[in-house]
């Protein structure tokens, strides 16, 4: 994957969605979203066969704006519908395994320390999710917020390695992050609770 790829990478599931889901996407694609990924998740969360209609019809529209769609923790999901990837965290399967099952596709990990950042990339991993930066709601089980520090560090030390930052980011902070070496942003809030998805979208990427 480029770097580039990265940019504004919106992730999703029922239950961050105030309106309809899928039109929640495809404002989001059409105001120009660059990756997207479905973390379903939480109290009422689709299951089966529910979540997996949901998720061909998520993986439609994006194919509609050519934008990867990568499933979040589910393996057998994400495999089963031919996503373009899988985002997992560290308390996933290992990563080799899963680098083996998704050999041509996106492997993305979050990583919160210098040792999971080695280990993600010794591992295969496509990019890394760095998070949370600031302070978020969406995110039940969340670490403490950890600032750019992390982030800054990570970057000086793999100057070329795809790196995405979560956590709290909107419009108003994206600038750090990116300061501090981030490919993107990664957001659920800034861009579900939009009343203007194209020019919060257009806000959060810097590479336009
Ligand atoms: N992962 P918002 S923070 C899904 O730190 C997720 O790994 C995080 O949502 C991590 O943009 C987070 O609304 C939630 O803060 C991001």
């Amino acid at each position: 994957m480029k770097r580039t790829d990265l940019a504004v990478y919106f992730i999703m599931g029922t239950q961050n969605c105030i309106e309809r889901p899928l039109d929640v996407l495809e404002e989001a694609l059409n105001a120009g979203i660059t990756i997207f990924q479905l973390r379903e998740k939480g109290e009422g969360s689709l299951k089966g066969h529910n979540l997996e209609q949901f998720a061909l019809n998520c993986q439609m529209l994006c194919k509609q704006y050519n934008v990867p769609f990568i499933v979040n923790d589910d393996v057998d999901l994400a495999l089963k519908v031919d996503a373009d990837g899988v985002h997992v965290g560290q308390d996933d399967i290992a990563l080799e395994t899963i680098r083996a099952k998704f050999e041509n596709k996106i492997v993305g990990v979050s990583v919160h320390t210098k040792e999971e950042l080695e280990k993600a990339v010794a591992g295969g991993a496509d990019y890394v999710g760095i998070g949370p930066i600031y302070e978020t709601q969406s995110k039940a089980d969340a670490k403490k917020p950890a600032g750019v520090t992390f982030l800054h560090q990570a970057r000086i030390q793999y100057p070329e390695f795809p790196i995405v930052a979560i956590g709290g980011i909107n419009e108003q902070n994206t600038l750090e992050v990116r300061q501090a070496g981030a490919d993107g942003v990664a957001v659920i809030s800034a861009i579900c609770q939009s009343t203007n998805r194209k020019e919060t979208v257009q806000s959060l990427n810097w590479l336009l």
